[in-house]
């Protein structure tokens, strides 16, 4: 995985995708690579033209000698089955290039939302050198906040014309993103949802410095300046602190995480709930204990187990 190669790479995500042995491992080796990277959040409506952006992005970033890789999370629904492909066509003319590393990723099924295994995948890509990993996710309602939790600087897509105020209004939709952008705007209607959104924002929070941006990944236009105003903003926030203020909130967050599910994990075994709770239901049933005595009692069992 250090060495960059492909191979390892994507080895190396399949291992933390299926919580294989050693991921843990794997992942407190890595750890000390993985903060050199920028991680770049891209999330949206499907169809909003997002794989199109990144595909535009990374010919931009190629450019500048950038290693780019891309995490394409994608809900693995049977009513958006072929959004999995369409993003790898959106990138295909990069498949070749060893600079370039696209991998997909399912969320099992609830749609919108982030993978568990996304942020380790992100980490891996760092650690393997990439210097822009880019997250795509689908936006769905509050899914949307998932990725604020996975990336440094956030983008978020909007198109004209699909119910453009409502997409605005819905709840918090407005303070996800760094940048807002109005994809499509080769098609009517978008310097007017462009004005309608820097209108909401300023009746919402004046002091938010996000930006609103038109971009068309079909002409290609807008899209160098969405790519500058990035890189500005990494710069500044490096300068601010803000970047690492930023890190540091993702870290805490992954360490509660992970210290719930271990505690988690902990209590089910050491209870041996699997075995036990139906016994424990038919005593509910039966009149001969109520849930939370039940639990608490359980609960002071484990105790007195781990002491
Ligand atoms: N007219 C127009 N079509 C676009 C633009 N960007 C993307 N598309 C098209 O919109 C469709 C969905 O794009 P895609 O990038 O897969 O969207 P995603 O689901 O958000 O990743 C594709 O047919 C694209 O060719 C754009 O700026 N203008
Ligand atoms: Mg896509």
């Amino acid at each position: 995985v250090r060495k960059g190669e492909t191979i390892a790479v994507a080895q190396a995500i399949s291992l933390v995708e299926k919580n294989g042995e050693g991921k843990e491992e794997l992942l407190d080796m890595l750890f000390p690579y993985s903060s050199e990277a920028l991680l770049l959040g891209i999330t949206g409506p499907p169809g909003s033209g997002k794989s199109s952006i990144v595909d535009r992005l990374i010919a931009l970033e190629r450019t500048r000698g950038h290693r780019v890789g891309v995490l394409a999370v994608d809900p693995s629904s049977p009513f958006t089955g072929g959004a999995l492909l369409g993003d790898r066509v959106r990138m295909q003319r990069h498949a070749g290039d060893p600079g370039v590393f696209i991998r997909s990723m399912a969320t099992r099924g609830y749609l919108g939302g982030v993978s568990p295994a996304t942020s380790d995948a992100a980490k891996i890509c760092a650690a393997a050198g990439y210097d822009t990993v880019i997250i795509e996710t689908i936006g769905v309602g509050q899914s949307e906040v998932e990725v604020v939790e996975l990336a440094d600087i956030i983008l978020l897509v909007l198109v004209p014309g699909a119910g453009d105020e409502v997409q605005i209004m819905k709840a918090g939709i407005m303070e996800i993103g760094d940048y807002l952008v109005v994809n499509k705007c080769d098609r009517e209607g978008a310097e007017r949802l462009k004005t309608e959104i820097e209108y909401v924002l300023r009746l919402g929070n004046a002091e938010r410095d996000a930006g609103v941006l038109l971009t068309s990944a079909k002409t290609g236009e807008g899209i160098d300046e969405l790519h500058e105003r990035i890189s500005d903003r990494v710069k500044s926030m490096k300068e601010s602190g803000n970047l690492d203020a930023r890190r540091a909130a993702r870290l805490k967050m992954e360490l509660r995480k992970i210290l719930h599910q271990k505690l988690h994990e902990m209590l089910e075994s050491h209870l041996e709930i699997d075995d036990r709770i139906d016994a424990w239901i038919d005593m509910l049933v039966q009149g001969k204990s109520v849930p939370y005595r039940l639990i608490q009692s359980k609960i002071e069992e484990f105790k007195e187990g781990v002491r």
